[in-house]
């Protein structure tokens, strides 16, 4: 070890009834926000079952708490348990307030509760993108500001953990997973200012009545600044289990730290310049600004291919460590027996798949052909749906036992669980892609629709798809099942470590200083966020057309 274990190991279990009651909240979004996932699977092969089981007063309801559910909030919860206990644990001491963590939890999950009622009581089927002038309840509105509040004072809580421990271990380098969980709060921070602004000044004093217009054009790139950088706050953490955690539960070391720092700072740099690659069609943003955040994507886009050269690599020597010779025979060396590692494994080929989609939407010519139709579905099912989500499992499985004391129910079960989703995902996303191209649109119950391509139906298309999401679902419910028989039924003893890197003395990685600072950086995503921002934002103010609002369900 690099620092000598400053605390005590009951000194950091302080942290285990947080993540504890996060991933609670967590797992409860994922099994709400995935009822309606099979309503939207088997619309897309023109089966509505909304019309033969109404549970929900309209499919747009169910799709409004599938997005918000999954994207929002099954994600924040996770991140903020998960990151909490990673800082505690890559640190090596508890965090400096344990009383402002249980605060922020519970100012949360009363967010938690005002944002999924509205959506419950219908009173917000407005799509997890919210956009103006369709107008929620202002509780949905009020109940997300109070999640990203709970944010932002987890950073506070960070930061304060992070000075102390720098205090007390001047000169050392910052483990890769700390680093990593910091800048993903850090990045996410200065990300969230656009949605606060939205809510705050346009959005909530709107649907209160106390202002009766609101201007579309610049709620919508409100969003956006901050709805681009938050796919990365979405996947960092997952980034900080491939860099800080997978090595080990892969039986090896990270191959290179530095181009670890080097990926997470372009992150933090690039995550935010980027976000008009959401609005290449929106009328009323300059054609130059649009280019500018299009060849910044471009650059985003260098630091996955940075962690995938990397992870990459430690994948390969951890294989020839276990005794590979060949060119890909390192690939069944590695531990598929493993639940925590497949996942995760199973989680980085489907990103390979999620960053072409990704690459193509950021072209701002082949962006005009995909834009609102299911091929952008296909996308964020790959990324968020299945890199970050699959990761979450793969986490999952071995950090549950580690807090409950209690061995994962089954590990077979597991394991067939990551393969089940991974293949439904494969499915499902590939066939997304190319109804997309044939022109069917998104955010749109096919079932109900008054236009139809027969194309859609062919039994290679829409059925597929189908049959593609059922298999998520399924994979979906064994998790789950997974993890509540192993909180209540599972009588075996855990045997599990937490897999961050351990170093002998001698055999830290040497890091350059400016990779382990952070002024510098920070200086530089803020200055870049105004260069590409200021612009389209004065241009958008100078032109205000607002208009009331609609209730369109
Ligand atoms: Fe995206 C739309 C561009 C990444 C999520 N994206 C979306 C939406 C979501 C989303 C939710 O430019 C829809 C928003 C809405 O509702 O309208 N996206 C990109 C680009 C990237 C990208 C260039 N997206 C993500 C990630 C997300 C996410 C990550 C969530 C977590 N996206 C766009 C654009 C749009 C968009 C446009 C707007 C489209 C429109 O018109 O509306 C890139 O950052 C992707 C980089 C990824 C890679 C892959 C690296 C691979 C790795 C795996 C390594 C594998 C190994 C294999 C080592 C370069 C790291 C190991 C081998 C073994 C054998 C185990
Ligand atoms: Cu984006």
């Amino acid at each position: 070890m690099s620092s000598q274990p400053t605390r005590s190991a009951a000194e950091l279990s302080s942290v285990h009834r947080l993540t504890g009651a996060y991933l609670a909240v967590a797992l409860v979004s994922l099994t709400l926000a995935n009822i309606s996932a099979i309503y939207q699977a088997f619309d897309t092969a023109n089966v509505d079952l909304q019309d033969r089981f109404p549970i929900f007063r309209s499919y747009y309801q169910g799709l409004t708490l599938h997005g918000v559910g999954n994207a929002l909030l099954w994600t924040t919860f996770f991140i903020c348990g998960f990151l909490s206990f990673t800082m505690v644990y890559a640190l090596r001491r508890p965090l400096a307030s344990m009383r402002l963590a249980w605060w922020t939890f519970w100012l949360m999950l009363v967010g938690w509760v005002l944002t999924v009622g509205a959506i419950l009581l219908n009173q917000a089927t407005v799509l997890y993108t919210f956009y103006a002038p369709m107008r929620a309840n202002p509780a949905f509105y009020l109940g997300l500001a109070l999640v990203v509040i709970g944010t932002w004072l987890t950073l506070v809580n960070y930061v304060l953990t992070y000075r102390r421990w720098r205090a007390e271990h001047p000169g050392e380098r910052t483990p890769i997973a700390a680093f990593g969980a910091l800048m993903t709060f850090v990045m996410w921070t200065i990300a969230s200012v656009g949605v606060a602004l939205e809510v705050v000044v346009l959005l909530l004093p709107w649907s209160l009545g106390i202002v009766s217009t609101v201007d579309p054009l610049l709620a919508r790139s409100l969003f956006w600044f901050t709805g681009h950088p938050i796919v990365y706050f979405w996947l960092l953490p997952a980034v900080v289990s491939w860099y800080g955690m997978l090595p080990r539960l892969a039986g090896g070391r990270l191959f290179s730290e530095n181009v670890a720092r080097i990926a997470f700072i372009v992150f933090l740099i690039m995550s935010l310049p980027v976000g008009l690659h959401h609005q290449y069609t929106d009328p009323g943003v300059s054609e130059w600004m649009k280019l500018v955040h299009a060849f910044f994507t471009f650059l985003v886009f260098f630091a996955s291919l940075l962690t995938m050269f990397n992870v990459g690599a430690t994948l390969e020597f951890a294989g020839r460590a276990r005794g590979a010779r060949g060119w890909l025979d390192w690939i069944p060396r590695l531990p598929w027996g493993e639940p925590a590692f497949t996942a995760q494994a199973l989680a980085l080929i489907l990103f390979i798949f999620g960053g072409i989609s990704g690459l193509s939407n950021a072209s701002y010519n082949v962006n005009l052909v995909v834009h609102n139709t299911r091929w952008i579905v296909g996308h964020f099912h790959l990324t968020v749906g299945a890199a970050v989500t699959l990761t979450f499992f793969g986490i999952t499985y071995w950090l549950v036992p580690f807090l409950s004391g209690r061995a994962l129910w089954s590990p077979r079960l597991a394991l067939a669980q990551a393969w089940i989703f991974f293949v439904g995902e494969l499915i499902f996303s590939e066939t997304l892609h190319r109804l997309g191209l044939m022109g069917m649109p998104r955010r749109t119950q096919i079932a109900a629709a008054q236009y139809d391509l027969p194309a859609w139906h062919y039994w290679f298309n829409s059925p597929i798809a189908a049959i593609g999401g059922t298999l998520m679902f399924i994979g979906g419910v064994l998790y789950l099942l997974n993890i509540v028989l192993t909180l209540t039924v599972s009588r075996r003893p855990a045997q599990v470590e937490v897999p961050l890197a351990e170093y002998a003395p001698g055999e830290m990685p040497r890091v350059p200083v400016l990779l382990d600072r952070w002024r510098p950086w920070v200086t530089v995503a803020i200055v870049l966020t105004l260069v590409a921002w200021l612009p389209p934002l004065f241009t958008i103010l100078s032109m205000l057309s607002p208009v009331r609002g609609v209730r369109v369900w």
